[in-house]
């Protein structure tokens, strides 16, 4: 079931054939120079997947505003749909990351099945405790793991297990918490006791995580509480990931660090530890912002992949790090966003595999300072878009997604199917 026409697509790639054939073989006898194969690299490119977030193909908003795009998707079905155009185009994002309560169905073996028919499978499962559901009965509004009564404590343990029911029959293996639980005012609550609430009720969720699954904890500095949060930080996140055992880790989430905070050297020490759950990806200027990832600051993505390469080669102890995009499109087309995305976040980590790692070893050892730094950048502006392109063609992908997805009129068509409907959930976590 393809949601775009593989004749569309293939007369596109082969219009542009030839250029691309061009300019991967110029790509290709730079690199034999660099002693590096451009073959090996174009399997490394095919290899790659990161997950797309159910809740990423519609449009988002702010605490502002949402203004909702043209055919948006309504519900689950039509986000698989849209996931399926980004996977059958990129070749690169084979696995959705879905959120409860908002992708609930009736049937998650038939939702498996109709993911399977677009290519694709579920990674990590979201829980959502920062909103009240309809026919709630207790509120979240002061907190939810963490909030100071024992019994809305324990509704939100049984929302979480719930997520990880629904996710062991989606085929998912990771259940991903990330709670706003914080305060607002100095005294509103005691700042201690509030994380020993939460980690008695997270070591309830560890305990009903099935034997090959993980926790994926996620911290954020603030918002939407905004003078303290409970999770604020890679340091708490890392003693509730200690505290509660081997199968919970920490996610870093790109946007929600303090400006300017070195984010690939708290990957380098989460890795260290075997703590690095993995990655959502997105970008930032000044905070929990989930701009496009690669589009305020390609070099730091690329040394955040600097650093995951690094650990890949040496056989880091315990890593497997889950990759997924998590970000809010507001003034996009959703789908080209996350194409784009997916793309961007391919190319840092083609771009951090040409780092040579003995030469780099060496001048680090010499103290040759500027050949160690010379070294990073001459990979860093290496275009390995051939690659990227070349990858994409020979999964059956587009050699340019956006151009093909526009030549298609996937979204005007959907326009026309998809009436719009009021109070659609987007999420910003
Ligand atoms: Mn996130």
């Amino acid at each position: 079931m393809a949601p775009i026409s593989d004749d569309l697509i293939g007369s596109l790639n082969h219009a542009g054939a030839a250029a691309q054939a061009e300019d991967y073989a110029a790509l290709g006898r730079q690199l034999a120079r660099r002693g590096l194969s451009i073959d090996s690299l174009t399997e490394r490119a095919m290899a790659w997947t990161v997950a797309v977030p159910t809740w990423g193909v519609g449009t988002g908003g702010t605490r502002f505003a949402r203004f909702p795009g043209p055919g948006e998707p309504r519900n689950i079905h039509d986000k698989l749909e849209d996931c399926g155009v980004i996977q059958q185009l990129t070749r690169g994002t084979r696995t959705v990351s879905p959120h409860f309560p908002w992708d609930k169905v009736s049937d998650y073996n038939a939702l498996r099945q109709e993911a399977a028919q677009y290519g694709l499978g579920f990674d990590a499962v979201n829980s959502n405790t920062f909103q009240d559901q309809l026919g709630q009965s207790l509120s979240y509004k002061f907190g939810s793991l963490a909030h100071a009564q024992a019994p809305t404590r324990a509704q939100a343990v049984e929302h979480n297990l719930e997520c990880i029911e629904i996710g062991r029959q989606l085929g998912s293996t990771a259940l991903t918490v990330w709670i706003g639980d914080g305060t607002n005012f100095a005294g509103q609550q005691n700042l201690t006791r509030m994380f020993e609430n939460y980690l008695e009720a997270a070591a309830q969720i560890y305990a009903g995580l099935p034997a090959d699954w993980l926790m994926f904890i996620e911290h954020k500095m603030y918002e939407p509480a905004f003078y303290s949060t409970v999770i604020s930080d890679w340091g708490s996140n890392l003693i509730a990931a200690q505290t509660l055992g081997p199968k919970a880790k920490c996610l870093v989430d790109l946007g929600h660090h303090a400006p300017n905070t070195n984010i690939e050297q708290i990957v380098a020490r989460l890795v260290q530890v075997g703590k690095l759950a993995g990655f959502h990806f997105n970008d930032s200027k000044y905070g929990d912002d989930d701009l496009d990832a690669g589009s305020v600051d390609p070099f730091r993505l690329f040394l955040v992949f600097n650093e995951l390469v690094d650990a890949e080669t040496r056989g880091a102890k315990d890593f497997r790090p889950a990759y997924m995009i998590d970000q809010s499109h507001n003034v996009t087309d959703p789908i080209e966003s996350l194409m784009a995305s997916a793309m961007e976040i391919a190319r840092a980590y083609l771009q951090a595999s040409l780092v040579d790692r003995a030469a780099l070893a060496e001048a680090q050892e010499a103290n040759d300072v500027l050949a160690a730094h010379r070294m990073l950048k001459a990979a860093y502006i290496t275009d390995v878009s051939p690659i990227l392109a070349e990858a994409r063609m020979r999964a059956g992908g587009a050699l340019d997604p956006i151009a093909a997805y526009r030549a298609a009129g996937y979204r005007a068509q959907k326009t026309a199917e998809r009436p719009a409907v009021a109070g659609s959930s987007s999420g910003i976590v």
